[in-house]
C-alpha cells in the first residue's frame, strides 16, 4: 500500500453504504473542521477468496494455473483498480487532471479485470459437483429461444472464445434494452464491450488462464472448460439480472 492510499484510508470516515459485490464504499474524507476539501467516496476493493480449493477444477484446470491466476493476476487487477481510483480522487482534490486519461484507462482495464475474474471464479465448479452438464429451467428456455438450441449457443460461444484476438474473454450477456441473450468477445478486460448488456458468464482466454497445462492449445482449454461450467450459478445470475420484457 502506498502512502497516498494509506492516507486515504486513515482519513476514511464511516462506511457510506452496504458492501457491494466486489467492494466496500467508504467516505474518503468528509469536509472536516479544518476545511479540507472532500475527495468524495472511495471504494476499497479486495480480492475475494476462491469459492473452492485450488485443485478443485482438476483435471480440466490445474491447481498451479488457478493459484497463479487468482493470487497473482486477479490480485494485480484489484491493486491496480484501487490505485487508479485513488489517483482520480487525488486529481479531484488538487484540480490537476494532467493524467486523467492515463488513470481513466487504468480504472477501466483493472475494473474490468476485477469484475470479470470475480464472476469467473463463481461461474465454475468442480465437475459433477455443480460443474458441467447443461442449463435448466428458465435459462435453458431463454438460450433455446435466443440461439435456437443449447448446441448452437455452445458452438457460437466456443468459436468466439477460440477466436479472440490476443488476450480477452468470450462472454454471454443479457442485453438490457430487449432482454435478449447475446455472445460477445472482449479484448483485454474491457474492449469490444457493448454498453447495453450485463455479463452472465464468460471464459478467460488470456494465456495465463491455460498456458501451464495446455501450452498454446487454447482450443483444447475451451473444450475442456465446459466440464466445469456452473450452470446453477449462471441461472442465478440470469434471474438476478433478468430484464422485464
Ligand atoms: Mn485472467
Amino acid at each position: 500500500m502506498d502512502n497516498t492510499r494509506r492516507d486515504f484510508l486513515k482519513t476514511a470516515g464511516t462506511v457510506a453504504a452496504a458492501g457491494s459485490v466486489i467492494g466496500v464504499p467508504f467516505a474518503a474524507s468528509a469536509q472536516g473542521a479544518s476545511g479540507e476539501k472532500s475527495l468524495g467516496a472511495l471504494t476499497e476493493h479486495t480480492l475475494p477468496p476462491l469459492p473452492y480449493a485450488y485443485d478443485a477444477l482438476e483435471p480440466f484446470i490445474d491447481a498451479e494455473t488457478m493459484t497463479l491466476h487468482h493470487d497473482k493476476h486477479h490480485a494485480g487487477y484489484v491493486k491496480g483498480l484501487n490505485e487508479a481510483e485513488a489517483k482520480l480522487a487525488e486529481a479531484r482534490a488538487s484540480g490537476d487532471y494532467a493524467l486523467v486519461q492515463h488513470w481513466s484507462r487504468r480504472a477501466a482495464f483493472n475494473g474490468g479485470g476485477h469484475y470479470l475474474h470475480t464472476m469467473f471464479w463463481q461461474i465454475m465448479a468442480p465437475n459433477g459437483k455443480g460443474g458441467g452438464g447443461e442449463p435448466t429451467g428458465v435459462l435453458a428456455d431463454k438460450i433455446k429461444e435466443d440461439f435456437g438450441s443449447f448446441e448452437a449457443f455452445k458452438a457460437q460461444f466456443s468459436a468466439a472464445a477460440k477466436g479472440v484476438e490476443g488476450s480477452g474473454w468470450a462472454l454471454l450477456h443479457q442485453r438490457v434494452t430487449d432482454g435478449r441473450l447475446i455472445v460477445l468477445q472482449a479484448e483485454n478486460q474491457q474492449k469490444l464491450t457493448s454498453w447495453d448488456c450485463v455479463p452472465l458468464m464468460g471464459i478467460d482466454v488470456w494465456e495465463h488462464a491455460y498456458y501451464v497445462k495446455y501450452r498454446n492449445d487454447r482450443g483444447a482449454y475451451v473444450d475442456a472448460w465446459w466440464n466445469v461450467v456452473n450452470w446453477p450459478k449462471i441461472g442465478e445470475n440470469f434471474s438476478a439480472h433478468m430484464v422485464k420484457e
